[in-house]
């Protein structure tokens, strides 16, 4: 595991939305190396940024046509390289978004896939030898091409599915993944991965890093030992780099090799039944039960400690943003949980100061009812809050029209801000090992459809009792403790006196053991 990654604390950037310098109405490079200083000061020490590479954003640049290349409306290569290096200055890491399952459909490799002579790009990406619906289900692109074939798609049907080949391959078109036009794709991300990192990226966040090998891979292994042989070829030049994956199922990813993977909105458990549920746990209705998370969460600790991390997002770009159906003191409480969580946090770019999920926005560069969560970061009462100089109307996405849109400005001036909070929760977690990715986790009290919920980090020298209660009622239990002396406290403290713990409705405190 790379050694940087036991007190990382990450944040996305969404590059389109963070900082434009030039007035066109999208964010870029300089932006960003504009804002590092802000990045830093709320207490995270590395990021995340979404595909920056030459695309026609069909899907946010989730449609790759040049990896070698970052998209010019962001900067030049070299901007990058200087943004690399600005990150490094401050003692800082990021890593770059790989998306290697699917390019866009005009990406030089497709164009010369889809000509009818057989060439050295025939078989980098999956066709079917008819022009028929592709048989397995996968959806497809047909009818596009002068050679007869259909085409599988990963995502939308702009982003063909490269070629690592298939299990148990038994169709004519079915490669298997040693297949050496198969083993060419692994080689090209390789040197795609080797190019990034020797410019001073520190790693990638993979897109949909367990769709790989197609078909009938039940138990994943197939898709395992391909991350293992791209880890080995990056990991032996680059010890350090770092990998998060996008799969969800970190038993797997970390089988694979990956330092970390993501705990998603895929599925009841998880990220869901915390805060996306009907009735999630973090919510002043109090009407959650934290057992669906702690179960799930348990199992997944248990494969993982010691091999790599499991991260749970405060949000991304894919979902609503955390403070739909939330106020500023539910957003402290969610906070208060995350950052004192094992593993890596990520905080998404502006769930730091609770900006809004915008409903029903328009689309824009495919993303439907994700428009919403990628709208311009606030930073100030200027013109576009600070985003653009640009006119309002060339904005990207539209910015918030709430005149009392949160801002980076006005919660820096309120001690009590939801901004100045999350400052202080990464701070407290950069004091205390006990707090990091490292530090052990023990559920203390966590029953069925109750509240308050709490936990007991700890590393060999420390130990922290964190008591959440997300709810609107005061809470109270018994514990197994008799006394602790309070370390820290978001709205009001809980008690702990002779074992029963009184917990303020709305609260989390950290007690010293
Ligand atoms: O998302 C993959 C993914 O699993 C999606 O189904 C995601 O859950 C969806 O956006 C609904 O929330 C990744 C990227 O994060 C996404 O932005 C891309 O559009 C997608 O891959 C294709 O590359
Ligand atoms: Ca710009």
């Amino acid at each position: 595991m790379a050694d940087w990654l036991s007190n990382a604390i990450f944040y996305e950037v969404y590059p389109q939305s963070f900082q434009d310098t030039n007035a066109d109405g999208i964010g870029d490079f300089k932006g960003i190396i504009k804002r590092l200083d802000y990045i830093k000061e709320l207490g995270c020490n590395a990021i995340w940024m979404n595909p920056c590479y030459d695309s026609p954003f069909m899907d946010a640049g989730y449609d790759v046509t040049d990896y070698y290349k970052v998209a010019p409306r962001y900067g030049t290569n070299e901007d990058l390289k200087e943004l690399f290096d600005e990150i490094h200055k401050r003692e800082m890491h990021i890593l770059l978004d790989l998306v290697p399952g699917h390019t866009s459909y005009q990406h030089k490799w497709f164009k010369e896939s889809m000509k009818a002579e057989k060439n050295e790009y025939t078989n980098r990406y999956i066709w079917t030898n008819s022009i028929d619906e592709f048989p397995e289900c996968l959806h497809s692109i047909r009818g596009f091409s002068d050679r007869f074939g259909t085409c599988a798609v990963n995502f939308y049907s702009l982003q063909p599915a490269l070629n690592y080949g298939y299990v148990n391959a038994n169709k004519d078109y079915q490669l298997s993944p040693e297949h050496e036009d198969c083993m060419k794709t692994r080689q090209e991300f390789i040197d795609i991965m080797k190019f990034w990192l020797s410019m001073g990226c520190d790693g990638f966040r993979v897109d949909m890093a367990g769709s790989l090998i197609k078909k009938d891979d039940e138990h994943s292994t197939e898709n395992i030992k391909l991350w293992n042989y791209f880890m080995d070829a990056i990991k032996t030049e680059y010890p350090d780099a770092a990998m998060v994956s996008e799969w969800g199922e970190p038993k797997k990813s970390i089988a694979g090799g990956f330092d970390m993977d993501f705990l998603l909105h895929f599925g009841p458990a998880g990220y869901t039944s915390l805060f996306r549920s009907e009735t999630p746990y973090f919510s002043k209705e109090g009407k959650g039960d934290i057992r669906v998370f702690v179960e799930q969460y348990k199992d997944f600790y248990q494969a993982s400690k010691g091999k790599g991390y499991i991260c749970i997002p405060s949000g991304n770009h894919d979902m609503q943003r955390l403070s739909k159906g939330r106020d500023m003191d539910e957003l402290k409480i969610c906070f208060a949980f995350l950052l004192s969580m094992p593993g890596v946090p990520f905080i998404y770019y502006g769930d730091e100061i609770g900006m809004k999920y915008l409903d029903n926005i328009t689309s824009k560069e495919g993303g439907y009812y994700r428009t919403g969560a990628r709208t311009p970061m606030q930073w100030n009462s200027s013109v576009n809050a600070g985003f653009s100089t640009g006119t309002p109307d060339s904005m990207y996405i539209m910015l918030d029209p709430d005149k009392e849109r949160p801002t980076v400005e006005k919660q820096e001036k309120d001690e009590w801000s939801l901004l100045n909070e999350v400052r202080r929760l990464n701070n407290l977690r950069m004091k205390h090992k006990a707090l990091q990715s490292d530090g052990e986790i023990e559920f203390v009290y966590s029953e069925k459809n109750t509240y308050p919920f709490a936990y007991i980090r700890r590393n060999e020298n420390e130990k922290i009792l964190v008591v959440i209660n997300p709810s609107g009622k005061d809470e109270s239990c018994t514990l197994n403790i008799k006394e602790a002396n309070v370390l820290y406290y978001v709205q009001k403290a809980a008690e702990l006196n002779q074992g029963k713990l009184s917990v303020p409705a709305c609260s989390a405190t950290f007690f010293q053991l």
